[in-house]
């Protein structure tokens, strides 16, 4: 016995160690993690949490304006609701669940084993995370105006003078300063990540012309983050020193300008639009063609009008500030290149729509959702248009329909997406299907909720109903909208938790998926379901831009349905 060697003894020693429970060691691989699919996971799992949460908070909105002259809710707290409902579904709902699923996605599609800088991504997704904890825990830090305790109140553009220390002596506003620029932080090194990942980690054969479009609108989205990200940090650190240092870029009675704040604010705010939609167009790109059984129609055009959104939407944050005075030329200005960024986004409604055309379409949940964004996403597009007619903003700025259009894009376009998303990736990440009878009820459900909502909510707008405000006189005549408004809201709150249940449910009871359930062709599907956690045995090589369609169906004369040449059968097969 006493010959062992001491290392031997040290290896005894730590197999004697006693080992951590289960659930501590399950806990500390998720924590320690550096893995892209574990990361993009806890992003998806972290914003599912606070999308029901401010779902929540947007019932209770929706219950205090369902009649008139209400007092569910004080005016105080009807504050904080909208401004923690519009802020968690934007920075901790929006910019999360998208930006996991380009972790999860994108270098399984390029062929890659993760992202370029895997602890920078673990540390992206912490900072955010702690941002989302910072917010709410202004609940319990934030000593407003009403004594200890009290969610940030300003808005989720938290305009100038509101947030000065004498509308907001106490640090409720602080906390969302901080907790919105940590969450700026981890957004730019998901940015990053995204970008060094996509330009040199892909695999052989995969050149920027074959690149999955899923992957080339992230790599947008991410350039629009380094730009738009930069000048909302610069006025929250601005206004940091004008509460706490005594200095006054926003601050118009000492030579400051409030209206400087508005500026910096929409010159992200509006990019962050599109920060937003641009995933959920990624989606649909991969999506749609999938379930009509044909490639994309106009990939070129597709890159192309991305790019050029990414572009145009730098250049039109003032039509935020139609009626803030800014004179006839600037408004002259950005009521054009509003209206010019409908062309790209025009150009992709019409490759959607050329891409069903003629395709066997699979209805399937994920496809309806999809069908549904199309459809919801042109509307909304159609409002934007109108409401970028400076005159007519002037009438229906900050009111009700203000408020229908923008949610008809982050709701209709966006969420609807997410749901299709959802659908179509869960059998690659759990090994399981969703259960599309429970989706069909989902689906149904949420379209109907939707549109009793969100239509709706533009009439009171157009009969002049202001946005926040917490209650309303019997006689406007907004009564009826409201109340079916706030109907549609509670059939959406239903949906979405028969949404959580099928996610549940299905990943110990949905049927076994396989690899490729759908027959699609991006390199995630080549992979098991769950992928391993080293993605790939052995780097693929690509020859087109449906790798895995081609491999599948070599009698498809739609395959390789790219000019160059591409490595004869035999090679493929083997380097698949
Ligand atoms: C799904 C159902 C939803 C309902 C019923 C809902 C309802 C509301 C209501 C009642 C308001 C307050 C309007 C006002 O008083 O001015 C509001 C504001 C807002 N919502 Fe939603 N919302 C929903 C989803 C979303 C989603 C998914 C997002 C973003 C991804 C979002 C972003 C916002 C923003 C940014 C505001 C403005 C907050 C502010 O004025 O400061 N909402 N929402
Ligand atoms: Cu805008």
């Amino acid at each position: 016995m006493a010959t062992q060697t001491p290392a031997i003894e040290t290896h005894n020693a730590a197999a004697s160690k006693p080992s951590r429970p289960l659930w501590l060691e399950v806990l500390h691989g998720w924590v320690t993690t550096v893995d892209h699919k574990k990361i993009g996971l806890m992003y998806i799992g972290y914003a599912l949490f606070f999308l029901v949460v401010a779902g929540f908070e947007a019932l209770l909105m929706r219950i205090q304006l369902a009649v008139p002259n209400n007092h569910f809710v004080s005016p105080q707290v009807f504050n904080g609701l909208f401004t923690v409902h519009g802020t968690t579904m934007v920075f901790f709902v929006g910019m999360p669940i998208l930006f996991g699923f380009g972790n999860y996605l994108i270098p399984l599609m390029i062929g890659a084993r993760d992202m370029a800088f895997p602890r920078l991504n673990a540390f992206s997704f912490w900072i955010s995370a702690f941002g989302g904890i910072l917010l709410y825990y202004s609940y319990i830090g934030g000593s407003g105006l009403y004594g200890a305790g009290s969610a940030p109140d300003v808005g989720w553009f938290a305009y100038a003078p509101l947030t000065s220390r004498v509308f907001s002596p106490g640090h409720s506003t602080d906390y969302w300063t901080l907790a919105v620029l940590l969450s700026g932080v981890g957004t730019i090194g998901t940015a990053l990540n995204i970008v060094a990942t996509t330009i040199s980690m892909r695999c052989p054969g995969m050149k920027m012309s074959r690149l999955p479009l899923l992957v080339w609108l992230y790599l947008v989205t991410s350039c629009m983050t380094f730009v738009a990200v930069g000048p909302l940090t610069a006025a929250q650190i601005m206004l940091m020193l004008d509460r706490y240092a005594g200095s006054h870029f926003f601050d118009t009675q000492a030579g400051g300008s409030a209206v400087l704040w508005m500026h910096f604010f929409w010159i992200f705010g509006h990019p962050e639009v599109y920060i937003l939609v641009l995933p959920a167009f990624a989606f649909a790109n991969e999506i749609i063609p999938v379930f009509s059984r044909k490639a994309i129609f106009g990939y070129p055009a597709m890159v192309a009008a991305s790019v050029g959104i990414g572009f145009i939407s730098l250049g039109v944050w003032a039509h935020h500030m139609f009626t803030v005075g800014l004179g006839p030329g600037a408004n002259t200005f950005f009521v054009l290149a509003t209206m010019v960024i409908s062309v790209p986004t025009g150009i992709k409604i019409f490759n959607w729509l050329a891409t069903l055309w003629g395709g066997k379409i699979h209805f399937t949940v994920s496809m309806l959702f999809a069908i549904g964004f199309l459809f919801q996403f042109l509307v909304a597009g159609l409002t934007g248009i109108m409401l970028s007619v400076a005159p007519f903003d002037w009438q229906l700025g900050n009111s009700y329909f203000v408020v229908a259009h923008f949610h008809y894009v982050l709701v209709g376009a966006i969420l609807f997406m997410l749901f299709s998303a959802f659908y179509y990736w869960y059998p690659k990440v759990t090994g399981r299907m969703l259960s599309e009878h429970l989706g069909k009820w989902h689906f149904w459900l949420f379209v109907i909720g939707f549109h009793l909502t969100f239509d709706f909510m533009h009439i009171p707008g157009l009969l002049g109903m202001p946005r926040r405000i917490y209650t309303y006189e019997a006689d406007r005549g907004w009564m009826i909208w409201n109340m079916i408004v706030s109907s549609g809201a509670a059939i959406q709150a239903v949906a979405t938790l028969l949404f959580v249940f099928n996610m549940v449910w299905s990943y110990f009871k949905g049927a076994v998926a396989g690899a490729d359930p759908w027959d699609a062709w991006t390199l995630e599907w080549s992979t098991t379901s769950p992928p391993p956690a080293y993605n790939f045995a052995k780097t693929p090589t690509v020859a087109s831009r449906r790798p895995l369609w081609d491999l599948k169906h070599p009698e498809d004369p739609d395959s390789n349905y790219e000019t160059e040449q591409h490595l004869p059968r035999s090679s493929q097969e083997e380097s698949l």
